[in-house]
């Protein structure tokens, strides 16, 4: 008995494994087992001798299945010992930035535009970019023989053979959500219509699709002052720097009396610079609201009157952000979004700072 009992124990402190453990409890302490086999001889022996073996067995399978637990137990501490020191994680190490999307500079632009024209009373008009023909030109007092149209480079879309009826446009500007308010809305009315607009041309200054900002304010007694006051105001506030204009006259289709306007400029080894110095940048086109366009839109031009203007939202974002080529803004260029895009929490308030 002592034999067998210095082998298991032997046996068991080298044990390596779980599986090994239990092949020792099998052979020592199982069914068929080697104290199995020894109980077994128990009937053999006389009752007196039985009662000294008896108890001797007993003890000894005690022990030795303790002997087994014990290792069982520490080979399970050995291995999550081993997992702990192998999977071990350094919480403390800084955490890997993830690439986040940015805000284009138009959107951003748009947002700027916006927030200071609703601070001025102007609401924000949306609208289809595919027109009809008579909410793009006629109503806008561009009739079909007009010279306008042709100088648009205007998209048409297709029609069926042998349907007659105008072709739809893409918006050549957003006037005609102007239009579509003054229909809807009508007189008084304060509204700025920011979206995209296409014309046929590709070069250098021009895309296919651009943006554009108009703005309408129709009232009782709305003049060219009024329309002086909200663009210098406007100007001064989206550069951050006080601003003048300089009105000269030009013609529009829909405007009466026009103006061209400029803002004041410097330019200093090729770049500009906005509301300093005495040179003039053209920015936008302006003037006194046709009488046949508040007539088109469903108003009284014998009781109200009322200005626009027009605004490259394009241009605008690369005069303040001086990004120096047009055909880029619409390239998809991660590398050009990652550099001139916003942050998007980066929201521009008239309270918060328009700038960066
Ligand atoms: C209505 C009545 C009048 C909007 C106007 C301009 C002059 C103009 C250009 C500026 C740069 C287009 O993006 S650009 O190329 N726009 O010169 N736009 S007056 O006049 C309107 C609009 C709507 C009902």
């Amino acid at each position: 008995m002592d034999d067998l009992r210095d082998k298991y124990i032997a046996l068991i402190a080298d044990a390596a494994d779980e599986a090994s453990i239990e092949d020792l409890r099998v052979q020592a302490v199982g069914k068929k087992g080697e104290i199995a086999l020894k109980m077994r001889e128990l009937g053999k022996m006389t009752p007196e001798e039985r009662q000294v073996m008896g108890p001797k067995l007993n003890a000894l399978k005690d022990e030795i299945n303790s002997a087994l637990s014990a290792k069982k137990a520490s080979l399970a501490d050995a291995a999550l010992e081993e997992r702990l020191r192998s999977e071990w994680l350094d919480v403390t190490l800084p955490g890997r930035g993830r690439r986040q999307g940015s805000i284009h500079p138009i959107s951003q632009v748009t947002e700027e535009v916006s927030a200071i024209f609703a601070d001025m009373g102007f609401a924000v008009a949306e609208g289809p970019q595919i027109e009809t023909d008579w909410y793009n030109f006629d109503a806008l007092n561009i009739p079909g023989h007009h010279p306008a149209r042709a100088e648009m480079d205007t998209f048409y879309t297709h029609r069926a053979e042998g349907d007659n009826r105008p072709p739809h446009v893409l918006r050549t500007h957003t006037s005609p959500v102007q239009i579509r308010s003054m229909e809807k809305i009508g007189a008084p009315i304060r509204i700025i219509c920011p979206g995209r607009v296409y014309r046929a041309d590709y070069d250098q200054t021009h895309t296919p699709m651009f943006h554009q900002v108009e703005g309408l304010a129709i009232d009782k007694d709305i003049s060219m002052a009024n329309l002086k006051w909200v663009l210098e105001e406007f100007f001064t506030a989206f550069f951050g720097t006080s601003v003048k204009t300089r009105f000269r006259a030009s013609h529009f289709p829909f405007t009466e009396p026009s103006a061209e306007v400029d803002i004041q400029c410097s330019w200093e080894n090729g770049s500009v610079k906005v509301g300093e110095g005495d040179d003039w940048l053209e920015v936008l086109g302006s003037g006194m609201v046709h009488p046949k366009v508040l007539a088109a839109g469903g108003i009284d031009p014998n009781e109200w009157q009322g200005f626009a203007f027009g605004i490259g939202i394009d241009r605008l974002a690369m005069l303040k952000y001086g990004i120096p080529d047009l055909r880029a803004f619409f390239d998809a260029d991660l590398r050009w979004l990652r550099h001139y895009g916003f942050a998007s929490l980066d929201q521009p308030t008239l309270h918060g700072g328009l700038t960066r």
